[in-house]
C-alpha cells in the first residue's frame, strides 16, 4: 500500500528548528521560528493565564463536547477584540464568527468554505509570505499566485506593484493579506495604503482573506486591528482569521477563531451554518482548554487589563532589541543604513542577508534564522544580542 508513497518535503522553518534541537554548540541561538522568548530566552506563561487557569482549577468542571462553532462567549470576545463590540457589524449580528484550532485552523475552515462557494476562484497571496498559505491553499483545492510584496531595494514595500496586480485580478479572487506585522518581512502598510488596497479590492471585486496572527505585536491592539475597520467602513463581506498563539503565549493549546463578515444577520445565519459542515466534517467540534482561558481573561476586566499590559511588554522588548540590535550592528562595524530594522513591525526582521550568508551564520556561529534572511527579533535577548550582532556583522564583511 504504501511503496509509492514518497517522501514529503519539511516545513522549511519547523524544520530549521528539529536542526537547531540537534546542534550541539553551547553558543546556538533560535532566530528560526516565529515565537516570542521573553529576556530570560523562555517560552512565557502569561500571568492572566495562570490566574485564569487557577480559577478554572478552584471549580473544575467536566468536558462535555462543545458546540461546532466552540464557546459561545469565546467567539463574542472575539468579534469585541477584532470589530469593536459596539461596532455596527457585531450589533447587527451580521458577523459569523467560529472558534478554530489555532489562527492556520481559521484560515483552513474559511479555505474550505470558500472552495464550496466559489470553486474556481484563485488565491493571490503576499511575495514572500507565511510558507503556510501557500500550501494551505493549494491543498484545499486552489490555484495560488502571488502579489509583489517586498521590495528589497527600497527595504519596503512594493505598493504600486501589489495594487496593479489587485487591479488585473479577476473578481472573485481571493487576497490572503497580513492584517499587521507582516510576516515574513514585518513591514506593513500605512493606513493610507490600506486605503488604496481597500478601494480596488472593493472596485474590482475582490474577497479579502485578511489574517491576523500577531494583533498587538505591531503597534497596539486597537491599532494593529486598524484594516479591520476600514473593510467594515467600506462596507465590504470579508474574512478574519485570529491566532492567540503569540499574543496569549498558547502555541500549543491551538486557539483561534474564523470570523466572516456579511451584509445581514440572515446571511451571517446561512453562512454560519455552511463554517459549522465543515468543522463537523473535520473535527466535529473544537477543544475547550485553550479558548476557556482566552474567554475568561477577555471578558474579565481585571484579567483583560493584566493581558493588554502583558502584550505591550511582549511589543516593547521587541522594540527594543529592534534598537538595541540596530545599536549593536553599528559597534560591530556595519556602515550601511540600518532603519528598516525599526520601521519593520511584529516578530520578524527581514535582515537582507542572503541564503549563503545565513547558512554560514548557522555553520559558523550556531545562530538560525530562515534562509530568506527573516530573524525573529523576538528571540533576541540582552544575552545573545552581543553574539548575534557580531555574528552578524561578520557575514556582512563576507
Ligand atoms: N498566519 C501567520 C501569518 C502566521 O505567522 C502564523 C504563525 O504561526 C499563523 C497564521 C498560524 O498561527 P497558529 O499557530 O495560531 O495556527
Ligand atoms: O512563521 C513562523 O515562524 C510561525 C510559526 O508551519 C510557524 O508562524 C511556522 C511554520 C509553520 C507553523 C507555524
Amino acid at each position: 500500500l504504501f511503496a509509492a508513497v514518497e517522501m514529503a518535503p519539511r516545513d522549511p522553518i519547523l524544520g530549521l528548528n528539529e536542526q537547531f534541537n540537534a546542534d550541539t554548540n553551547p553558543a546556538k541561538v533560535n532566530l528560526g521560528v516565529g515565537v516570542y522568548y521573553d529576556e530570560n530566552g523562555k517560552l512565557p506563561l502569561l500571568r492572566c493565564v495562570a490566574e485564569a487557569e487557577a480559577q478554572m482549577q478552584a471549580a473544575p468542571k467536566a468536558r462535555g463536547y462543545l458546540p461546532i462553532d466552540g464557546i459561545a462567549a469565546y467567539d463574542q470576545a472575539v468579534q469585541g477584540l477584532v470589530f469593536g463590540a459596539d461596532s455596527a457589524a457585531v450589533r447587527e449580528a451580521r458577523v459569523a464568527t467560529v472558534q478554530a484550532l489555532g489562527g492556520t485552523g481559521g484560515l483552513k475552515i474559511g479555505a474550505d468554505f470558500l472552495k464550496r462557494l466559489s470553486p474556481d476562484a484563485q488565491v493571490l497571496i503576499s511575495d514572500p509570505s507565511w510558507e503556510n498559505h501557500r500550501a494551505l491553499f493549494t491543498n484545499a483545492g486552489f490555484k495560488v499566485s502571488t502579489y509583489p510584496y517586498y521590495d528589497a531595494e527600497q527595504r519596503g514595500i512594493h505598493v504600486a506593484g501589489m495594487l496593479a496586480t489587485l487591479q488585473a485580478a479577476a473578481p472573485g479572487t481571493i487576497v490572503v493579506l497580513h492584517a499587521c506585522c507582516h510576516n515574513p518581512t514585518g513591514y506593513d502598510l500605512s493606513a493610507e495604503q490600506w486605503a488604496q488596497v481597500v478601494e480596488v479590492v472593493k472596485a474590482r471585486g475582490l474577497v479579502a482573506f485578511l489574517d491576523m496572527a500577531y494583533q498587538g505585536f505591531g503597534e497596539g491592539i486597537a491599532e494593529d486591528g486598524a484594516v479591520v475597520q476600514q473593510f467594515l467602513a467600506a462596507g465590504l463581506d470579508f474574512f478574519v482569521s485570529t491566532s492567540f498563539s503569540k499574543s496569549f503565549s498558547l502555541y500549543g493549546e491551538r486557539v483561534g477563531a474564523l470570523s466572516v463578515v456579511c451584509v445581514s444577520p440572515e446571511e451571517a445565519k446561512r453562512v454560519l451554518s455552511q463554517l459549522k459542515i465543515v468543522i463537523r466534517t473535520n473535527y466535529s467540534n473544537p477543544p475547550t482548554h485553550g479558548a476557556q482561558v482566552v474567554a475568561m481573561v477577555l471578558s474579565t476586566p481585571a484579567l483583560r487589563a493584566m493581558w493588554e499590559e502583558e502584550l505591550a511588554g511582549m511589543r516593547l522588548r521587541i522594540r527594543e532589541m529592534r534598537q538595541a540590535l540596530v545599536a549593536e550592528l553599528k559597534a560591530a562595524g556595519v556602515s550601511q543604513d540600518l532603519s528598516f530594522v525599526t520601521r519593520q513591525k511584529g516578530m520578524f526582521s527581514y535582515s537582507g542577508l542572503n541564503a549563503a550568508q545565513m547558512q554560514r551564520l548557522r555553520s559558523e556561529f550556531g545562530i538560525y534564522g530562515v534562509d530568506s534572511g527573516r530573524i525573529c527579533v523576538a528571540a533576541l535577548n540582552g544575552k545573545n544580542l552581543k553574539a548575534v550582532a557580531a555574528a552578524m556583522a561578520a557575514v556582512i564583511a563576507g
